[in-house]
């Protein structure tokens, strides 16, 4: 269980408030942004677009049907991952934020290389938790920012941004 979504939203430099998470929450961070992709990664379409790596830092697979991403957290249901949409104990999905139909991970959001703020969200049924969130300042091209190392509670700027692996 990780904590402190509290902390990396509101505090710079601050004792991280500690706020567990609710019991049956998903192990599942934003592990890693990028919001101005140039060359970094294509997507199925060739597309060099935003994207979002998601990490399971638990023991078991995490099933995030009914799940959702957003780009604003007062909108928590902007994006619904798919039905069966799984990540494996330890680790990684890439959702890509680029607003276009190119598969079944493409949230309808793209993402501000200005700054945004991103939230991961539990299903509707289970209250409409959320999971995770981060934010993020003006961002250069093909950079991200990352939890070093994963899924811990600090981001860093990543000038070798990993797309679906290990924050390194
Ligand atoms: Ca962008
Ligand atoms: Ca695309
Ligand atoms: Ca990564």
């Amino acid at each position: 269980m990780r904590a402190g979504v509290l902390c990396v939203l509101l505090c710079t430099g601050c004792v991280p408030v500690v706020e567990e998470p609710d019991r049956g929450a998903l192990d599942v961070v934003i592990n890693e942004i990028q919001a101005d992709n140039v060359t970094t990664l294509a997507d199925e379409a060739g597309g060099f677009d935003d994207w979002i790596e998601l990490h399971n830092t638990g023991p078991m697979e995490a099933d995030l049907t009914g799940h959702s991403l957003t780009d604003d957290l007062g909108a928590p249901r902007k994006w619904a991952f798919p039905d069966d949409t799984t990540i494996p104990a330890g680790g990684y999905l890439l959702v890509w934020a680029d607003g276009e139909d190119d598969g079944p991970l493409h949230a309808s959001f793209k993402l501000s290389s200005g700054g945004e703020e991103v939230g991961l969200f539990g299903p509707l049924d289970g209250g409409g938790v959320r999971i995770d969130a981060g934010e993020f300042g003006p961002q250069d091209p093909d950079l991200s920012i990352a939890r070093m190392p994963d899924g811990a509670l600090d981001w860093e700027t990543d000038a070798s941004p990993t797309p679906g692996a290990a924050n390194e």
